[in-house]
């Protein structure tokens, strides 16, 4: 795919306003980029993006020829609704300023997608690809109900920063959005609304269609044996009931594993989840199980004591959990689990992605995980969710994903990471500025090479690209005190 920018020469009174980086505002830095002296003025006018004549999607790519429109270039209209739906997305980019026309080469629609980083100022190559292929956020729409507008807008600004992966936990605890057409009752009694705070099968599609868009996959996650209260509501017997001494209390726990209605359920809701969800992969969590209903309930207590599981309760998390992967893998979908899986000795297909939330940077978990040949990747350092005063997006930044110690294969098994904004203090009115930058500094950690780590050059840049979010309507937060250049115009 290759498509050519025309720029108009001269005007060297023409200077980017940003700051002091010799890059400019690019953000995430491109793996390599060569600046010459000779530079360009950019004319509104004279600008235009065309499919190059040996471009293999271009011009019958409906997909780019959005994107073209979504980025505000003149381009001929083409009409022709071919999608362009190849389900690839390592990528390498080349772009060549040269002169008046910029070129770019990608290999696919979505290293096209990503190509849009230019600098036309100076005369310039760049070459680019991701670091990582796996770079993602995830929020949660549990513990806040969020509107798709706001999701929507989320998924926009991931793409400006080259996140691809959208992991979108969509149940927990304290309520069930999810719009079930095989068990509508989960959301008519475990959302906070029946009406107005779920996400419909249409709400479903348009996330997944806008994000395809930008070269963003949507990842959901249900979360069981744990996190689960809300889908007890709708779904009877699906969860454990908790006993104080001989007579139960009223309260449930996590789903009851002995039984076999829970696995027929699981079943059919998968199945759903599989034709939904286009995405190779769905999250299942099972973390932060807690086993002391468990422990409270006599039936499961016998249960123990036939699989002599003695008092080895992650043994019966594990049984559970054995027996809803077969499921999932029915289904013909890959899977994602958080670490405790892995920890409890679960046997994984070869091709499950582990998923480390607990720790810090230099993460032991990671070489263990790999070193059982397992595909991982990174959470424990960016929970977004967790605040504090001053620039902490320095620390995301700083976080080294391969630090472990481990073997070359090892490391090739980090497929790259994703930050992660918990939703119990975060809703519609604070998501954006929360997010935005913070989560920037997880981008470019994922995306450029690892030798970017010049945390003054990241400010610089930093600095202007949070400006051009907030020029194009994000509410990102400031990382210091200064201010945009849009401000005055
Ligand atoms: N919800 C779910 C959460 C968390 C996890 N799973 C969580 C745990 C500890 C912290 C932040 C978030 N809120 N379903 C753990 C993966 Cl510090």
């Amino acid at each position: 795919i290759s498509l050519s920018f025309h720029t108009a020469q001269g005007d060297p009174e023409l200077q980017s306003a940003s700051g002091s980086s010799k890059y400019g505002s690019l953000w995430p830095l491109p793996q390599k980029v060569q600046i010459s002296d000779v530079s360009f003025r950019l004319s509104v006018s004279g600008f235009r993006i065309r499919d190059a004549k040996e471009s293999s999607a271009g011009p019958s790519c409906s997909l780019l020829q959005n994107a073209y429109r979504r980025w505000g270039f003149y381009h001929h209209n083409n009409l022709s609704s071919f999608t362009c739906s190849e389900l690839l997305f390592v990528t390498t980019d080349e772009l060549t300023v040269d002169q008046p026309v910029a070129v770019l080469k990608a290999p696919n629609v979505w290293g096209a997608l990503h190509g849009r980083t230019f600098r036309l100022i100076n005369s310039s190559v760049i070459s680019d690809f991701p670091r990582f292929a796996h770079r993602g956020i995830l929020l949660d729409t549990s513990r806040h109900f969020l509107p798709i507008k706001v999701i929507l807008a989320n998924l926009e600004t991931m793409a400006m920063n080259k996140f691809n992966v959208f992991h979108w936990h969509i149940v927990d605890d304290p309520s069930f959005p999810y719009l079930s057409r095989t068990f509508p009752q989960l959301s008519q009694q475990g959302a906070y609304h029946p009406y107005t705070h779920v996400y419909t099968p249409a709400d479903v599609k348009m996330v997944i269609e806008f994000a395809r868009l930008r070269g963003i996959r949507v990842i959901p996650e249900f979360d069981t044996p744990g996190h689960t209260q809300s889908w007890g509501k709708g779904q009877p017997d699906l969860l454990t009931p908790c006993y104080s001494g001989s007579t139960p209390s009223g309260t449930f726990g996590p789903v009851n594993p002995i039984l076999n209605t829970t696995y027929d359920f699981m079943k059919q809701f998968f199945t759903e989840v599989s034709t939904v969800f286009p995405d190779g992969y769905v999250h299942l969590g099972g973390d932060e199980v807690d086993f002391s209903c468990w422990k409270s309930n006599p039936d499961i207590k016998k249960f123990m004591d036939q699989q002599g599981f003695g008092q080895d309760y992650s043994k019966l998390e594990s049984f559970y959990i054995q027996k809803l992967l077969d499921i999932v893998t029915t289904t013909k979908k890959g899977y994602m689990i958080w670490q405790e899986v892995f920890d409890n000795g679960v046997k994984l297909k070869p091709d499950t992605v582990v998923h480390v939330w607990i720790g810090g940077g230099s993460n032991e978990e990671m070489g263990k995980v790999t070193a059982a040949g397992y595909t991982t990747i990174l959470s424990a350092p960016w929970y977004l969710d967790y605040i504090s005063t001053g620039q902490d997006w320095q620390k995301y930044y700083k976080v080294e994903p391969l630090s472990f110690n481990g073997t070359e294969a090892q490391k090739k098994l980090v497929i790259g990471g994703e930050a992660c904004l918990w939703g119990e203090y975060v809703d519609a009115t604070n998501l954006t500025p929360r997010l935005w930058p913070r989560a920037s500094a997880v981008a470019e950690r994922l995306w450029s090479s690892k030798d970017v780590k010049d945390i003054s050059d990241a400010y610089n840049r930093l600095t202007v690209h949070r400006c051009r979010m907030v020029q194009r309507g994000i509410p990102a937060e400031p990382l210091f005190y200064g201010f945009c250049p849009h401000e005055y115009k």
